[in-house]
């Protein structure tokens, strides 16, 4: 049976991890243990993108080569997937042989279906950007700062025929309004394919970069980064082997809005479809982390490390904040005072602080158990009916990755949680003579209790650890399956037996 194919970009090596990486693994990782958690077998892939240019003066620059200057940087990405608790099978790398094999073979199908052919390329070439530019890159008759040096260039090149497949491509796009979220999009591309589009150069020669993938039909020259880079999503499943057809094709590819055009949107597609190979099935875009209404870049000197931010509030509360903060497909902005904020009054007040009143009540209780629900007045049926809206609710947010929306609708449930230990006061009741008042009590532990595993129930996919001490602390063991564990069942953890006292997300200084 096909499983559910889910990967990220492959990150460029030519510098460390930042929050725009941390946030399109941990956004992947959530819908990927989403679909675990549905019962849908997952297939979850990330990796490295290490050829190219760039990688290859970076390492130049540090007196390295540039295979050991990447393994430095693998380490670093697969640390930060360890520490961000991603979920992936996989890490494929761009310099592993079962990757370099995959597009070698796919560039020698092309060329020998004609595909790909050998021209004079003559033009203007931007080192930076590791990019061929046309008259109409050009702003005020300049070329714009991003595209660095340019230089002016006349040489023999490899292309694919792109032109030739630009109607198929946007008669596709037009048929299928699921290829790309969020929609709007999808208008961008077809925009884009408004201007006729120009055979892609798939070569460079050797003399200019050699850190890449020899062409097999011609071993003067290496291939274009991208042509390779793309190539990832196929090579780390097995192309050309027996079990390939059990995850390809890929059900999302989730990537940052500036990769969309052309790479994935234009080059991918037409890739696959000249080679025989069926598309994947959907594109899923995220914006951009800005940084207090900045875009983040090294020479602004405002990268943020995500190492630094998972080191202080912890990889869950990160993980919240980002998935809080971000509405899938538009730009967010960072700043630490909101991931503070998110923190404290999110994560500390409103969620944590049911858990610690529930240990310290429960903890004074004689053998720790947690007590049977016995009644249900007003404030218990608000809560349950509040519940049965809910969980529904949010999770069809999450199916339509609208997490933000679907944490901001459990979080109007976790705060009644709240409020209803106000109303009910059981540190008060406790003290009381009357039988009844010890009902309700007990009742409101109870409901304290149910309120925190349904909450964590959902969570689970946004915060697996944190989700994961919150059973623990209620004596039960973490969810695998959503299935029989969204509905509300009071007294699910009657009877279980209270942790210690445990801080969720402790105070931290500014
Ligand atoms: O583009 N906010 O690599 P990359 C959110 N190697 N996401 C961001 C971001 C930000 N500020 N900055 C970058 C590449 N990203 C290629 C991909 S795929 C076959 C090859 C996202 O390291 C970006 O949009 O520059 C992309 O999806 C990912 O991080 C890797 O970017």
């Amino acid at each position: 049976m096909k499983q559910f194919y889910i990967t990220t970009a492959i990150d460029y090596a030519n510098g460390s991890p930042h929050i725009g990486h941390a946030y399109e693994k941990v956004l992947t990782d959530v819908i990927a243990r989403h679909r675990r958690l549905s019962g849908d077998s997952t297939y979850f892939l990330t990796g490295l993108d290490e050829h190219g240019q760039k990688v290859q003066q970076t390492a130049r620059k540090e007196g390295v080569e540039p295979i050991d200057y990447c393994d430095q940087i693998a380490e670093k990405f697969q640390r930060l997937c360890s520490t961000l608790l991603i979920s992936n099978d996989d890490f494929i790398r761009t310099t592993q042989s079962r990757h370099k094999d995959v597009v070698r073979k796919i560039l020698q199908d092309l060329f020998d279906k004609g595909e790909i052919y050998k021209a004079d390329y003559q033009g203007f070439y931007s080192k930076r950007q590791e990019q061929f530019l046309q008259e109409k890159d050009k702003v005020n008759g300049e070329w714009p700062e991003i595209f660095g040096e340019v230089e002016e260039v006349s040489e023999p090149a490899y292309f694919f025929k792109l032109n030739q497949y630009q109607d198929w491509l946007i008669k596709h796009l037009k048929e299928s309004d699921d290829f790309i979220f969020p929609r709007f999009r999808q208008k961008q591309v077809l925009e884009f394919l408004k201007e006729p589009l120009n055979d892609l150069c798939i070569s460079r020669p050797k003399e200019r970069l050699e850190w890449g993938i020899p062409l097999p039909f011609d071993e003067d020259f290496v291939c274009y980064v991208w042509f390779d880079a793309l190539t990832n999503y196929i090579s780390a499943v097995g192309y050309g082997t027996e079990g390939f057809a059990d995850k390809w094709p890929a059900d999302f590819h989730v990537i940052g809005k500036d990769i969309l055009v052309p790479p994935h949107a234009v080059y991918w597609p037409i890739m696959l479809h000249a080679a025989g190979i069926p598309l994947p099935k959907s594109l899923l875009v995220h914006g951009w982390w800005n940084i207090s209404g900045e875009k983040m870049s090294k020479t602004l000197g405002n990268v943020v490390d995500p190492f630094v931010l998972a080191e202080q509030v912890g990889p869950d509360a990160l993980r919240y904040f980002f998935i809080r903060e971000m509405n899938v497909g538009q730009d967010s902005d960072f700043s630490a005072d909101l991931l503070l904020s998110r923190y404290k009054d999110d994560l500390g007040n409103d969620f944590g602080n049911q858990l610690n009143r529930l240990l310290s009540l429960g903890g004074k209780l004689p053998n720790k158990q947690i007590p049977q629900a016995t009644i249900e007045e007003q404030p218990e049926k608000d809560v349950r009916e509040l519940w049965e809206k809910t969980y529904p609710q949010v999770i069809e947010y999450y199916n339509g990755f609208l997490f933000h929306r679907g944490l901001e609708t459990l979080w109007a449930f976790i705060r009644k949680g709240n409020a209803y230990l106000e109303i009910r006061q059981p540190w008060k009741l406790a003290k009381s003579e009357d039988p009844a008042d010890q009902e309700r009590a007990r009742t409101a532990l109870a409901y304290t209790a149910e309120i925190l595993r349904l909450a964590s129930v959902l969570l689970t996919p946004v915060m697996p650890e944190i989700s994961k001490r919150v059973f623990a602390a209620m004596g039960a063991d973490s969810i695998t399956n959503y299935e029989g564990n969204l509905e509300w069942d009071i007294n699910r953890f009657a009877g279980n037996v209270l942790g210690e006292r445990t801080i969720l997300f402790p105070r931290i200084e500014n």
